[in-house]
């Protein structure tokens, strides 16, 4: 049997065309004669320049190069990665209250934070990979146990609630965006999206949750270009700002209630911390840049202006741990510390700076004289090895106490950021010194460090620190390994790799357990016992900045572009 061709089956019609298209070539080409020799030059130049047009217009019509099979998987698995950064979520958020324009106007970060997006293709190396599945185990624990409340609580198998926003999940989202983590960051974005409210009849703590809360939305927006995390950040900071609303000066309440839009003092005294209250500008002004809406900035900001006005300058720079919302000043002989209470204003002044394009003098003179001044009266050799700490000033005095928490050691990195920034090279001899010391507040049982350490100021003596009970307990804080991200980012070193390292594997033997990873209560006691609780900074920073610390080729988040909020939130840099 013959199979019959398309053509076969309209023969008549078929015969017609050809006899067309035979007459309408006959007359074009009689047309064509016709033509002066001159015309039929040029015309053919005009219709290849025609061409050239239409190729240049819409890019060209010729294949692309092929790729090998190889090189089609990785862009197609860079390309999955992208499109689940922005994956759009199911439910799409309502986005009334948000200025579209306004975050518009503000393309410059968005576009920046564009350029990172293949950055994110998962962990490059066995370190970054044990780091990685870390991440993943502490996640997999507090989905199955505590999913939505602030905090795992690993031991128990339970839960903790202290802002009741789903702490965990906010804090520590971005940092499963840079690890590459899909699943969890797809389950993140999805809780966020749809169960994330800030409707809260209870009373937060203004600074808490704007480096975890606030810090951490901005930076799942600027990772994923994702405006529905710009909404819930709005919405946050315009519960928060009756903090400075509400206070008859430039510093704001402590304690803020989400619901009531009532705010006050910590329970325990009238006065607000140093470091509460100059440690909410990175992330205010942030907002106000991506929104177009500058209340938030000037608002915050003032509190900073505030501070330099007083100037500190009874310590030289260095300023009393607390301040009142009241009256605006500050409480009178009290400890001058790098530790709890102070510390991240000094880390402020720094970023502030480079936030906006060091164009800010003032905050970069009162960070210059606050580190001389430090440098003069709180820089101590350890006895016998010589370690270089940071100590404290006693009240009524200024008398030193040899006493360091491991929340110094973040000055550390600050101050090699600053080095970088074209701050004084001395600083980076401290900064070299105190990341040392710190490293020898891990050398415990152990292998991991206590809040607390004394450093030996007498010769004669073995150790150079001494642990009191009290102190030797550890929430697996990042300030240390945060600090070494810092050092090997800016020197290379690889001896700051090993100490991450090491950490690390001491937090794999004695603070993993089951479900999660836990506090402990004392790093010098094995076995050990623990305080049954999951930090959310332990995934959003101490992870965080291992797997930063692992990145051979020290580009991960370039310190150019980024700055770090104190939660380990990055934050893209403006030039002004
Ligand atoms: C974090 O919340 C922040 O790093 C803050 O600046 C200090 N305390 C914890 C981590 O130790």
């Amino acid at each position: 049997m013959r199979l019959l061709r398309p053509t076969d089956a309209l023969p008549y019609f078929n015969r017609d065309i050809e006899a067309q298209n035979a007459r309408i070539s006959t007359r074009v080409l009689r047309m064509w004669r016709s033509l002066p020799r001159l015309k039929r030059t040029l015309l053919p130049m005009f219709f290849i320049l025609f061409l050239f047009g239409v190729v240049y217009s819409f890019g060209s019509p010729l294949p692309a190069a092929q790729h090998s099979s190889a090189d089609l998987h990785e862009i197609e698995e860079i390309n999955i990665n992208r499109k689940n950064l922005h994956e759009v979520p199911a439910e799409v958020p309502d986005l009334a209250g948000v200025d579209d324009n306004a975050i518009g106007a503000h393309d410059a970060a968005e576009e920046l934070s564009q350029e990172k997006f293949p950055k994110f293709a998962g962990p490059k190396n066995e370190r970054q990979e044990a780091v990685a599945a870390a991440f993943k185990h502490a996640w997999a624990g507090y989905k199955e146990y505590a999913w939505g409340h602030d905090q795992l609580k690993p031991q128990s198998k339970g839960y903790s609630d202290w802002f009741d926003t789903g702490l965990t999940i906010v804090d520590s989202l971005d940092t499963a965006i840079i690890m590459g983590l899909e699943n969890e960051v797809k389950e993140g974005t999805e809780w966020i999206h749809k169960e994330l409210s800030f409707d809260k009849d209870r009373y937060v703590n203004l600074f808490e949750i704007t480096i975890r809360v606030l810090g951490g939305l901005l930076t799942n927006y600027h990772l994923t270009g994702d405006k529905s995390f710009i909404k819930k950040a709005e919405d946050l900071a315009g519960r928060l700002l009756v903090g400075f609303t509400s206070s008859k000066s430039p510093v704001p309440y402590s304690d803020v209630n989400l619901k009531t839009g009532s705010a006050k003092g910590p329970s325990w005294s009238g006065d607000s911390s140093l470091s509460e209250v100059t440690t909410l500008q990175l992330e205010f002004r942030d907002l106000s840049r991506v929104t177009g809406n500058k209340t938030y900035e000037v608002t915050t900001f003032t509190v900073s202006e505030h501070v330099h006005a007083i100037g500190c300058e009874e310590h030289g720079g260095l300023c009393d741990m607390f301040i009142n919302a009241e009256s605006g000043k500050f409480k009178q002989k009290t400890t001058i510390t790098f530790g709890a209470r102070s510390d991240s204003y000094y880390e402020y002044l720094l970023k502030q700076w480079l936030q906006t394009g060091k164009k800010t003098q003032w905050l970069i003179d009162d960070y210059v004289k606050a580190m001389s001044s430090m440098d003069e009266k709180m820089v101590r050799l350890s006895e016998p090895n010589k370690l270089l700490y940071i100590g404290e000033l006693l009240p009524p005095a200024d008398s030193f106490s040899p006493k360091m928490d491991h929340l110094v050691c973040f000055l550390s990195g600050t101050l090699g950021l600053g080095v970088q920034n074209g701050m004084p090279a001395r600083h980076m001899e401290i900064a070299k010194g105190l990341a040392e010391a710190c490293n020898a507040m891990y050398q415990t049982p152990t292998g991991l460090a206590p809040e607390i350490a004394y450093f030996n100021l007498l010769p004669g003596k073995k150790e150079d620190l001494s642990i009191k009970p009290l102190d030797a307990h550890c929430l697996l804080r990042p300030e240390a390994i945060e600090a070494w991200f810092y050092m090997y980012r800016f020197t290379g070193d690889k001896k700051y790799q090993e100490w991450g390292w090491k950490a690390f594997e001491a937090i794999e033997k004695y603070a993993r357990l089951a479900v999660g990873y836990s506090s402990v209560n004392n790093v010098k006691k094995i076995p050990v016992t623990y305080r049954d609780l999951m930090e959310s900074f332990f995934l959003a920073e101490t992870l965080k900045y291992l797997y930063l610390l692992f990145d051979d080729d020290r580009e991960l988040i370039p310190l150019d572009k980024w700055v770090f909020n104190t939660e380990g939130h990055p934050l893209p840099i403006y030039d002004h």
